[in-house]
């Protein structure tokens, strides 16, 4: 299958796999691209070459250009200085497969075709994705030039994830660092002398989660406390932002212990005021003030106020809506900061590469509205990968008119559209059901559910009366309990409870405004804010080229050289991996229009070189032949030649890059010899 190009001048076999080599090691340690495995399309083969690979602590693979990675669960020596040298303006097949091989690919092509690109990873909670994105971040922020303003950026976007971490994850079953936001980061380069300049970050709604862990035997706390202050003021935090910013993350815990107890009533009257002194301490907000917002609402009359007593439930429901949002809005406020403290006002010249590390899809025994918003999202982006990829290579071809077998695949935009649809989606439903006036209850917002797509072939209720949703592109059944909808998504404050925003602490100022008290406009519900946030990453994402990475997890026991087989089949199967195999290898690995190429390789063919008038298909055919392309590595499509192995191409550019040192070298001398 590899070929031997016979250049006219470089008799050199290019950047080429060493075949003989390769045959041997592969019984040892697998195929390092499925594109290249010889039992075609079948998955027992897929496992097993991941297993194989992985026994040898080579937990990366490609499918051409798509990275799978197995998490290890132990620190591996593959990630030094030494290693991202190695890996510097490499082409993708000369050395074994490794997430900086992806990222130097996507920062030579962005440089080369001078768009934007991004990097998409994927796969369930604990697989690996923050891991690999931190990875590619200190692979840009070693290898790029350096420079004195540069390295000040480079030591806040670097510095920007120990925080964004602390604030922002939290010890989960699947997890002991679950990422609880999704984070985009755009890395934005000198797209002439390709410096990384600055990096910008969108993030998306996060999850609040809470818990009853206080301490994780895989995180030092103690550590982590000096790493977190070290970098806030990395950032540009001096003492008094961080004293304010730990007295608001006091207060939330002080605020969870406040406890009530009923009075004959059964109205809600608080335990100890101890609890409360130090939420007013810390926040700034009168105790009295306090007081009142979490056991009474105030009810406006035509000529007076009224105060209505909360129940003892009620006052727990607002205790807790109170601590998330000033949580929830905080962990805000400190994104806008770090934004700010690395933002960059001349964009021109600029291509970036973003970076995007989301919740990954998780299925716990019950499953609430927070898995309904993680899972909808992994959907989410399952569409896009669908549609970026799969569809977009099928249209492609089609368009251009090149023979090839089309491949079946599940397309999930049915279980997108029953989530987000207009009018009729999951989330209008809710939406519905919370601002009806009256005693809307998640039965209620069931019942609805049932009324309105009982007959849906990926939805169904259960008489447990929970709501389940189906998926085969993600997971073969997502059961999701329907308790708890109505009240997470409306998470209204009480308009009283915005009363701190007269507080003394400048963040909680800044984060509950006083003007937003006096609107009366009805805010947006938490599903609908995420799923238009979401709307907006795709909508950012599909104006870019996509690189992936798919991670996928070992075992559920976070132990190190564990491969559980039904555990890696079945993420196998809902990414999809098997079927963009059959893509990738039905398909091309390259393709590019005709006049481009032209440009860039006319050196390598005397016929083309330095012009070529003629049609470019012609002129590309006959540079082709010229560099001993095979029948079977190539396809002329109406605007595009396709090349069907990448390591066509790479030998393409090796040529390249030897012919323009030649010219070079050439020119030099001429000059010189006219002086
Ligand atoms: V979640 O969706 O945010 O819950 P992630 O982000 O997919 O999840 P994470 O990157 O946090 O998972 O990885 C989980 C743990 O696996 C890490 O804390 C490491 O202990 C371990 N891990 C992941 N990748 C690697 C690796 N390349 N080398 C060594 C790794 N350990
Ligand atoms: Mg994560």
């Amino acid at each position: 299958m590899v070929s031997f190009f016979n250049f006219q001048k470089g008799k050199k076999k290019l950047g080429l796999l060493d075949l003989e080599g390769a045959l041997t090691a592969r019984d040892r340690v697998g195929i390092q691209d499925f594109v290249l495995l010889d039992a075609h399309n079948s998955e027992t083969a897929f496992l097993d070459n991941l297993k194989k690979r992985f026994s040898e602590d080579l937990i990366y693979t490609y499918i051409g250009t798509l990275l799978i990675s197995v998490n290890p669960y132990k620190e591996l020596d593959m990630y030094s200085k030494k290693h991202m040298d190695l890996y510097m303006g490499v082409n993708f097949y000369e050395l074994p497969p490794h997430i900086y091989a992806l990222a130097d690919n996507a920062y030579h092509t962005m440089l080369t075709e001078a768009n934007n690109h991004f990097i998409l990873i994927s796969g369930e909670s604990g697989a690996g994705k923050t891991e690999a994105s931190k990875k590619i971040l200190q692979y840009y922020a070693v290898s790029c030039p350096s420079s004195a303003l540069l390295d000040t950026v480079r030591d806040r976007m670097l510095m920007s994830n120990p925080v964004l971490e602390a604030f922002g994850n939290a010890k989960t079953l699947k997890n002991d660092n679950s990422s609880r936001f999704g984070k985009y980061m755009d890395i934005q380069f000198d797209s002439q002398v390709g410096s990384l300049f600055l990096c910008h970050k969108f993030l998306m709604v996060s999850i609040f989660l809470q818990g009853e862990c206080s301490s994780v035997i895989s995180i030092n706390d103690k550590n982590d406390w000096k790493t977190v202050r070290n970098a806030l003021s990395v950032v540009h935090f001096d003492d008094t932002d961080m004293e304010h910013l730990f007295g608001v993350i006091a207060s939330v815990l002080h605020l969870g212990n406040v406890q009530f107890d009923g009075d004959t009533k059964g109205y809600a009257v608080l335990n100890s005021n101890a609890e409360l002194r130090w939420v007013s301490k810390l926040t700034g907000v009168h105790v009295q003030i306090l007081h009142e917002s979490l056991t009474y609402k105030r009810i406006e009359a035509r000529t007076d106020e009224v105060l209505c007593p909360f129940t003892v439930d009620h006052a727990i429901y607002v205790r807790d809506a109170l601590a998330k949002a000033i949580y929830g809005r905080t962990f805000t406020w400190l994104v806008n900061r770090i934004n700010e403290s690395l933002e960059n006002q001349d964009a021109s010249r600029k291509t970036v590469i973003g970076l995007l590390d989301i919740y990954g899809f998780e299925v716990f025994y019950v499953n609430s509205f927070e898995q309904f918003c993680i899972n909808y999202c992994n959907e989410k982006l399952q569409q896009l990968f669908i549609q970026l990829t799969l569809k977009a290579e099928q249209e492609e071809y089609e368009a251009e008119g090149i023979e090839w077998e089309p491949v079946q695949f599940f397309n999930n935009k049915i279980i997108c559209d029953l989530v987000e649809e207009k009018h009729r989606g999951i989330i209008s439903v809710l939406d519905e059901e919370c601002v009806r006036p009256g005693d809307a209850t998640d039965l209620t917002f069931l019942e609805k559910l049932e009324e309105k797509m009982g007959n849906h072939p990926h939805f169904v209720t259960r008489r447990v009366r929970s709501l389940s949703l189906m998926s085969k592109a993600l997971s073969p059944l997502s059961s999701l309990c329907s308790t708890g909808f109505i009240d997470k998504n409306n998470d209204l404050l009480y308009r009283h409870i915005k009363e701190v925003s007269g507080s003394k602490n400048s963040i909680i100022r800044q984060c509950f405004l006083s003007d937003e008290v006096d609107s009366r406009r009805r805010p947006e519900t938490v599903a609908t804010q995420f799923k238009n946030s979401l709307l907006g990453l795709t909508e950012i994402l599909m104006a870019k080229e996509a690189w992936y990475v798919r991670c996928l997890k070992s075992n559920d026991n976070k132990q190190s050289g564990k491969f559980d087989d039904v555990l890696v089949r079945h993420q196998v199967k809902y990414l999809g991996l098997m079927e963009h195999l059959r893509v990738r290898r039905a398909g091309f690995a390259y393709r590019r229009r005709y006049e481009e190429f032209l440009k860039r390789y006319k050196p390598l063919c005397p016929a083309t070189w330095p012009h070529w008038r003629g049609v470019p298909s012609e002129g590309v055919e006959k540079l082709v032949k010229h560099l001993g392309y095979q029948p079977d590595e190539y396809k002329m499509g109406r605007t595009k030649i396709f090349i069907r192995y990448a390591r066509t191409l790479f030998a393409t550019e090796d040529a390249y890059e030897i012919c323009k040192h030649e010219l070079a070298t050439r020119i030099q001398a001429k000059y010189k010899g006219y002086r």
